[in-house]
């Protein structure tokens, strides 16, 4: 998706950045860069660090339900959902902008 561009979907660095996210996300849960394919539970971003906790997850999730729900969305409250990888939702590239001297 977003590599295609230069960029990777969008990670939570911060508090700060997933205010950001939160007020972009209004209308429909969003794709963020994390998932937990690698160990059950135990969610990462797409570089391989831990999610972290910058956002709160939504009331009883990550519920990992029916037992494939391996990557993560914001729902418009702006909590986090682990919802399959299948599942179409949009999703929100990040850019790290490079600068040479
Ligand atoms: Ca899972
Ligand atoms: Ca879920």
């Amino acid at each position: 998706m977003c590599e295609d561009e230069g960029g990777h979907l969008a990670v939570v660095d911060s508090k700060e950045e997933g205010g950001v996210l939160i007020t972009l996300i209004k209308k429909e849960q969003t794709y963020i860069g994390a998932h937990d394919r690698v160990t059950e539970g135990k969610f990462m971003t797409i570089f391989g660090a831990s999610m972290g906790n910058h956002i709160a997850w939504s009331g009883n999730q990550p519920d990992n339900s029916g037992g494939n729900e391996h990557c993560v969305t914001i729902t418009t409250s702006g909590k986090l959902n682990d919802v399959p990888c299948t599942h179409i939702a949009p999703f929100i590239c990040e850019f790290d902008l490079m600068w040479s001297e």
